[in-house]
């Protein structure tokens, strides 16, 4: 609630819990390994769903395998400190190789080592105004978070990139923008959605998926769409009908090779729903003094376009602009297909 004692501070314009600036110096210098694959997504766009199919990749859709330890401790989060606990770093080097990290770093703040090293990159990417609306609720119940005021209040202090791992539209740019120069998967929530809602439908019959622009969030998907950067040659190139398809890229991006029953049975176990009664991944074991999920849970509806029950007309117009504005002149090959 408001009592809550937390000022974040800023690294490079970046704002961030203070508990991470003061253990920078140990998060920059950390040491990547070439094959670490690490997990990179702005808060609130789909870590831990990503985390989760990472998981049953790596574990061959074993469940069991899964259940082994908290999501929150499965794959070390970089950054992450809480002294007296072990930091996100001293996890990760006591992790045995091939690592799976993640962070929510933007790419100006990551440690060099991981590019250095040639690191594997797993972008998750959310449309800007679910991610908004998602990373409210979560600074309402989180109580180690600066309050979040007011959704209006809010809505100015987001937009303004004054929020913990800073702006999303530096986020997002930035990862969008070294994807050429580095192995990067890069992914989006609401793809990944469509496969957890089953089949797709078709418009044309052509081989051609459904459009997914997003009503009232003109420019997000045009153009970001992974599929147009692929070449022929590539197996992904033809963006099948099918369901698994996200989950069957992560898995190749990976170098695994799954069954289809395999693939099945995570796309099954990843929905939201399995995830959400999931006590390994549902925070239910967190305490109430760090998160409150009387006030809104951590699972808390999984959707896309939950934005059009919070956002005004004028707030949604007035991120479109911003949108275009901050986005503009990103070497984006814009879809005109869709
Ligand atoms: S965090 O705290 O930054 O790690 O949060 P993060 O996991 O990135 O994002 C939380 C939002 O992702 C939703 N979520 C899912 N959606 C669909 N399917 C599955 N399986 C799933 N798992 C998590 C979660 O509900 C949060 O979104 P909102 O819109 O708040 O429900």
């Amino acid at each position: 609630g408001p009592g809550k004692q937390t000022q974040l501070r800023e690294v490079e314009g970046v704002p961030l819990q203070a508990a991470i600036v003061d253990n920078w110096g140990q998060i920059q210098s950390f040491e990547a390994k070439p094959d670490d694959l690490l997990i990179c997504t702005y808060p609130k766009s789909g870590t831990t769903w990503i985390q989760e199919i990472v998981d049953m990749i790596e574990q061959n859709g074993d469940v069991e395998k899964c259940q082994r330890a908290l999501i929150q401790h499965r794959h070390p989060f970089i950054e992450w400190a809480r002294p007296p606990q072990p930091s996100g770093v001293e996890k990760a080097q006591a992790m045995p190789s091939p690592r799976i990290l993640r962070t929510h770093l933007p790419t100006r703040l990551l440690p060099p080592s991981f590019w250095e090293n040639n690191c594997k990159f797993l972008y998750v990417a959310r449309n800007v105004k679910d991610c908004m609306v998602s990373y409210y609720h979560f600074q309402r119940m989180n109580q180690v978070l600066p309050d979040p005021g007011t959704w209006e209040e809010y809505f100015e202090t987001f937009i303004n990139g004054k929020v913990a791992w800073g702006s999303w539209f530096e986020h997002v740019k930035g990862w969008w923008e070294v994807k050429g120069r580095y192995q990067i998967l890069f992914l989006f929530y609401e793809d990944i959605k469509k496969v957890s809602e089953g089949p797709f439908t078709t418009s044309s019959g052509g081989g051609q998926r459904t459009p997914r622009l997003i009503e009232g969030c003109i420019s997000w998907r045009q153009g970001m769409s992974p599929r147009i950067h692929s070449h022929p040659s590539d197996p992904l190139h033809s963006y099948p009908q099918d369901p698994k398809c996200e989950i069957r890229k992560v898995a190749q991006f990976m170098g695994k090779h799954l069954d289809e029953t395999v693939l099945d049975k995570i796309v099954q176990e990843t929905s939201f729903e399995k995830m959400k009664d999931n006590p390994m991944i549902n925070r239910s074991t967190v305490p109430k003094s760090i998160m409150d999920q009387s006030i809104s849970p951590f699972m808390r509806k999984g959707t896309v376009g939950d934005w059009k029950n919070h956002f005004t007309v004028a707030q949604s117009h007035r991120l479109d602009e911003l949108y275009r504005k901050k986005m503009e002149g990103v070497s984006i090959d814009f879809c005109l297909e869709l």
